[in-house]
């Protein structure tokens, strides 16, 4: 059989725009039907168009969405239904459609794969080479469909076990060709529950991850196919369990794959600097972490378990490590006023993180965020393509929907990327290698001098991408309520 998949492209520009790095879930999946004699491509709208000769051949199409990319989504399941390839069975599954299922069965996909799909869309595969007994396709779990006039949806399927899956076949993806840097996961759940985040509902809280000796088997795999590649390590957060990390770095160190790394952590990894060190060692350059807010009451309403008094000295360790910083922001909680978002940028600022990211709340489907405000009918915006975190979809409490909207995205992303601020971030970082070398510390001076300039290109890039954005912003604003219309405190509200 002929299977495509498809992940639709973001409705606008983000400030990942450029990186090019594709979501590993239809890898995952079309690696395992390949293995099992299927002919597999991917269409990752972001690297390369969609080639509409090939899915008009397809007999399974697998489109994959995050919730800004699902209109694009159903946009195309309507294409490829009325004209492109009507007799192609659609397949959806992401971490949208897994909290709304009936939306895309009522958009035209013809089953909907909640959750983890890994054992159970091999399932699905067995169950149409076997001859499609409708009485064995209830067994699936986790799958959903129409029956006559109601939906059936299966019991959410088992955790994965992350060992028991070949490494994701990127050559896969149409386009792909020799990339910059590749996604690699390793593994899954997370031990937080933050209030705003979909990853315990989707995945599960108990941290899973892959054993080193999979993770070493996939960079080999990757090694031979593109070269000692640099990896984002595309985790939540691959910190999660402190000894795991250190013996997957040994590992890479052992092994002797050390080559640029980067990945997510949490900010209070800095309590055990022996483990960045150890990173720093195995070729992590950069980390990406959800600093969210200095503001401390929305720290504790979050859950994300973190104190704002520590975060500055956590930033000076990560820093004195070796590590580069790229910090995400989260602003327009229930406690944020319009001074959080200012003393957020100054906290960037004066912390000088290299790069920073500042996004707009986004109750995403799955998140108890998502359940109260719906719950206190505090949304006004349901168009998903707006859920990309630069654009404002509810009444926050203490800001009226605009004051957010031009707080972050005119106003704190510009200050951030300008070029003063770029220019004080290079002679920093130069400094701190220059001081770092003379102590004769583990620090690599060509590395060092690689990371800077591409802070620098980042950070020019930065720039270029909030001017593109500020028109689109503006005609948003348009759209927005001006006033809370009765939805928060409007006593509390700042100008
Ligand atoms: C790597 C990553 C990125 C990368 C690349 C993402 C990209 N190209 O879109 C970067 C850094 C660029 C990025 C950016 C953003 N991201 Co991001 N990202 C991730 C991350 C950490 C890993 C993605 C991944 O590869 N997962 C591993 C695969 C195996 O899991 P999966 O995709 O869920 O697939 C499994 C199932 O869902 C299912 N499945 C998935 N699709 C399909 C399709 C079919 C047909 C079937 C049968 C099954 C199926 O089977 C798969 C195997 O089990 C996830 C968190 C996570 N753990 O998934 C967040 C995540 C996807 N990102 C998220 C968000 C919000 C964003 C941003 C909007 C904001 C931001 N944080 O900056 C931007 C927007 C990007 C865009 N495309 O518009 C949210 C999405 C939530 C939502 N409902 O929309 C997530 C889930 C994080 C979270 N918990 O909140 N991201
Ligand atoms: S935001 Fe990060 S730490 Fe919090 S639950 Fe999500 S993945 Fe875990």
């Amino acid at each position: 059989m002929f299977i495509a998949g498809i992940e639709p492209k973001a409705p606008g520009m983000h400030i990942f725009s450029q990186t090019l790095m594709p979501r590993l879930g239809l890898p995952q999946l079309l690696t395992i039907a390949g293995e099992k004699g299927h002919k597999c491509e991917i269409y990752c709208e972001e690297i390369a168009p969609i080639n509409w000769d090939r899915i008009k051949q397809a007999d399974m199409i697998l489109i994959s969405s995050l919730t800004s990319t699902a209109p694009r989504a159903y946009a195309l399941i309507k294409k490829i239904k009325e004209d492109v390839n009507p007799q192609a069975t659609i397949l959806m599954g992401g971490p949208h459609v897994t909290f709304l299922p009936e939306e895309a069965l009522d958009k035209g996909a013809d089953y909907v794969f909640r959750h983890e799909a890994d054992n159970t869309f091999p399932a699905f595969l067995e169950w149409w080479s076997a001859g499609k007994d409708s009485r064995d396709l209830l067994k699936i779990p986790g799958l959903s469909f129409v029956v006559g006039d109601h939906y059936h949806h299966a019991p959410r399927p088992a955790r994965v076990n992350l060992d028991s899956l070949p490494t994701p076949d990127l050559d896969l993806i149409a386009g792909f060709g020799k990339p910059g840097a590749i996604p690699l996961i390793t593994s899954r759940g997370c031990p937080w529950d933050c209030d705003f985040c979909s990853e315990v509902a989707m995945f599960g809280r108990a941290f899973r991850f892959r054993s080193e000796e999979k993770v070493i088997e996939d960079i080999r795999y990757y090694n031979r196919r593109y070269g000692k590649i640099p990896i984002f390590i595309a985790d939540d957060n691959l910190a999660a369990n402190n000894a795991r990390l250190e013996r997957l770095c040994h590992e890479i160190i052992g092994n002797g794959l050390v080559r640029s790394l980067s990945g997510q952590i949490r900010l209070d990894l800095a309590e055990n600097p022996k483990v960045l060190s150890l990173m720093f060692k195995a070729g992590f350059e950069r980390v990406y972490i959800g600093y969210e807010s200095t503001n401390a009451e929305s720290l504790e309403a979050m859950g994300k378990g973190l104190k704002a008094t520590n975060m500055a000295d956590y930033t000076k360790t990560i820093h004195s490590q070796g590590l580069e910083i790229h910090a995400m922001w989260v602003l327009g909680f229930d406690t944020d006023t319009i001074a959080t978002v200012k003393d957020n940028i100054r906290a960037a600022i004066n912390w000088k993180i290299e790069t920073s990211q500042f996004l707009i709340l986004v109750p995403i489907p799955g998140s108890r965020l998502y359940e109260q405000l719906k719950k206190d009918d505090r949304i006004f915006n349901r168009d998903w393509a707006n859920y990309d975190g630069h654009h404002v979809t509810f009444y926050p409490a203490r800001m009226t929907p605009r004051q957010l909207q031009v707080a972050v995205m005119l106003e704190a992303m510009p200050k951030l990327y300008n070029h003063w601020q770029t220019i004080r971030i290079f002679v920093n970082e130069n400094w701190r290698s220059a001081k770092a070398s003379f102590r004769l510390r583990s620090w690599h001076p060509l590395r060092r001098t690689k990371t800077t300039l591409v802070t620098l290109v980042v950070r020019i890039w930065g720039w270029g991408v909030t001017r593109k954005m500020k028109k689109p912003i503006k005609a948003y604003l348009q759209e927005i309520p001006s006033a809370p219309s009765g939805h928060g405190p409007p006593s509390l509200i700042t100008r």
